[in-house]
């Protein structure tokens, strides 16, 4: 990466959180398996989903961490790293998302028991709200300050293109949430199932706060390290937040209403 030094512990850190992030995807996935027949064949489509969010993420976030072990060497000094002649950008996380986001926002709704046409809609609007704000974001981070591409203006413009289809899928999910919440009544599963309303507006928006991390250092290329810092352990946070913990709750509301509605595992 160009320019770019950094002290021991902000190169630790990083590799340190990158790894947690994989490997608590691949733990997970065996979570996502191990559950599944807990729940009734209606609600099996969540944890199948889940499945395939955990292994598109541990291997995305696995290159991701590469790209990072590759971007930076320890200096002859060694109290300090220094960039490489390879690039490190989050290419690999929107590659994630970009699989990711549509299966996150389609699982929920076979907990929500929304089908019929309900379901087509949901499906379409998702599938494209999602996609299209994913790779809109993709194209705005080439212009990140701090790459070599840096372009203030044009990251601003592809951010807020990616803002406007944000929206929509914040629309699209809480209607969905509210739909889910009616179907619940009366189910010890409802205050569970409602957390994710709250989860998801907390854990979804902070990919736009990461998103503009770099801000920091637009006018002062010596807080580049700490924005990398600040913005793969915000990353990770979301993640973990958007995937795991919204398919455990998920899984465990699913297993609930089976239980309520006479479901016995086999
Ligand atoms: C971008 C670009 C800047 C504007 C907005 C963004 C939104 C990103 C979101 C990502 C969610 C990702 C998830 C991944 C899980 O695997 C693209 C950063 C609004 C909301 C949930």
């Amino acid at each position: 990466m160009a320019n770019i030094s950094l002290e021991v512990w902000q190169f630790e850190f990083v590799s340190h959180v990158l790894t947690l992030g994989y490997a608590a995807m691949a733990a997970s996935l065996f979570f996502f398996i191990l559950t599944k027949n807990n729940s009734a064949p209606k609600y099996r489509p969540s944890n199948v989903l889940s499945v395939v969010v955990m292994v598109s993420a541990a291997i995305l976030l696995f290159m991701q961490q590469q790209s990072w072990q590759d971007a930076f060497v320890l200096n002859a000094a060694r109290d300090g790293y220094e960039a490489t002649n390879a690039l490190f950008s989050n290419g690999f996380r929107y590659l994630n998302w970009l699989i990711d986001v549509p299966m996150l926002l389609i699982q929920i709704l076979f907990v929500a028991g929304i089908t019929g046409l309900a379901f087509k809609k949901y499906f379409v609007a998702f599938a494209t709200s999602g996609t299209l704000m994913i790779i809109t974001g993709y194209i705005g981070q080439f212009f990140e300050p701090g790459r070599d591409t840096e372009n203030i203006l044009w990251w601003i413009i592809w951010g807020l293109i990616s803002t406007a289809f944000y929206v929509v899928v914040l629309m699209k999910i809480t209607q969905v949430i509210k739909e889910g919440k009616n179907n619940m009544k009366g189910s010890s599963a409802q205050p569970l199932f409602a957390v994710i309303l709250p989860l998801f507006y907390v854990a979804w928006s902070i990919y736009p706060i990461a998103y503009i991390v770099p801000v920091i250092a637009a006018n002062n290329a010596d807080l580049l390290g700490m924005a990398l810092v600040l913005q793969q352990a915000i990353y990770t946070i979301a993640d973990i937040s958007s995937k795991i913990i919204y398919g455990v709750i998920l899984t465990v509301v699913a297993t609930r209403l089976s239980k309520e509605q006479g479901f016995e595992e086999a």
